[in-house]
């Protein structure tokens, strides 16, 4: 009588975390002699996936002899997802984006970084999906020391782990990006929240109590607004909207805390810098709407500043 299908394949699932490379191909071929034979059916299912495993681990231990692995950044900030594989990190990013990027219940689905632009508050941020950041990084396991690069030029990290797993999970993963001396503004999300047992995020609030934790669903539009809130909290940017001829502009330009209506004035254009007289502004920053401001006014999340010429 042979194991049923579910308990071999969570059985072959838990036998490879953490193997990579000879050991893991290794593992899957006595985990492929142990399958019963059959053609069809959920155990077929089974040696398929096991098969591919083969091919996708080859795939990645070339990439690990890779110095670096560039993604290309987009939008006003560049924001990295990295936690244990099969947390949901692709989902999020197919959930929040236009990609389409594959997800899948089991875990290195993913094998490279991925970018996804997201839409938040009008502005593109780009999202990064690190796979696979493993325990030894920092000596290049897993490809490690690439993954950590890139890591190294994102603005901030998105620490994603299961609401429902072992807090333990997830110290590893940061561990590696403090061992690297990789310091940016991060938060954790506790991902899959509709599965929450009760007291889960209790527990992950208790063991991260230096992070924000922000529970999300990928099936939860709420929960989603919420991340793409702390998202845009970590990017730690302002968001300005430009008026022109008494009309305002619906999408907002991001600029660093701390702009002035002189940087305002030289995104719209640069040779408006030398000439401009000064400005209009309405909100945060106005003290009265359409209040009258000179080059040096420093703007705030939420203004509306109309350039005058
Ligand atoms: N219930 C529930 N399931 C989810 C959610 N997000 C992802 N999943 C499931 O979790 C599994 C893993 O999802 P992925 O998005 O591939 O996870 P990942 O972190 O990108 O995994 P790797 O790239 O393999 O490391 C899939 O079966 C998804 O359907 C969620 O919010 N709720
Ligand atoms: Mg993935």
């Amino acid at each position: 009588m042979p194991m049923p299908h579910r308990t071999f394949a969570q059985l072959a699932k838990r036998r490879l975390i953490g193997k990579e490379g000879r050991e893991r191909v290794r593992e899957v071929n006595a985990l492929l002699a142990a399958l019963p034979d059959y053609k069809n059916g959920p155990y077929a299912d089974i040696r398929k996936w096991l098969t591919s495993e083969i091919e996708e681990t080859r795939v990645r231990s070339n990439a690990v002899h890779r110095d670096s692995i560039a993604v290309r950044r987009e939008g006003a900030a560049q924001i990295a997802l990295v936690g244990p594989p099969n947390v949901g990190k692709s989902s999020l990013l197919q959930a929040l984006s236009e990609i389409q990027i594959k997800t899948g219940d089991y875990p290195f689905t993913t094998l490279r970084p991925i970018p996804a632009l997201t839409r938040i508050g009008g502005v593109l941020v780009q999202l990064v999906e690190i796979p696979g950041l493993i325990e030894g990084a920092n000596e290049d396991r897993g490809g490690g020391r690439a993954l950590l690069g890139v890591l190294r030029a994102a603005d901030a990290i998105v620490y994603c782990t299961r609401v429902d797993a072992d807090p333990e999970e997830l110290r590893p993963v940061r561990a590696e990006v403090t061992l690297a001396g990789i310091e940016v503004p991060a938060f954790v999300a506790a991902t899959r929240a509709d599965e929450a047992k009760e007291g889960s995020l209790e527990r992950l609030r208790a063991a991260f109590p230096d992070l924000e934790v922000v529970p999300v669903s990928v099936i939860d539009e709420a929960s989603l607004d919420a991340f793409r809130d702390a998202v845009w909290r970590l990017t730690g940017l302002i968001r300005v909207r430009l008026r022109t001829l008494g009309q305002t502009d619906p999408d907002p330009l991001a600029l660093d805390p701390g702009s002035t209506v002189e940087d305002v004035a030289d995104w719209v254009h640069h040779d408006l810098v030398a000439t401009f007289s000064g400005a209009r502004v309405w909100g945060p920053s106005a003290r009265f709407d359409g209040q009258r401001v000179g080059r040096d006014h420093a703007v705030l999340d939420g203004d509306v500043v109309e350039i005058l010429s």
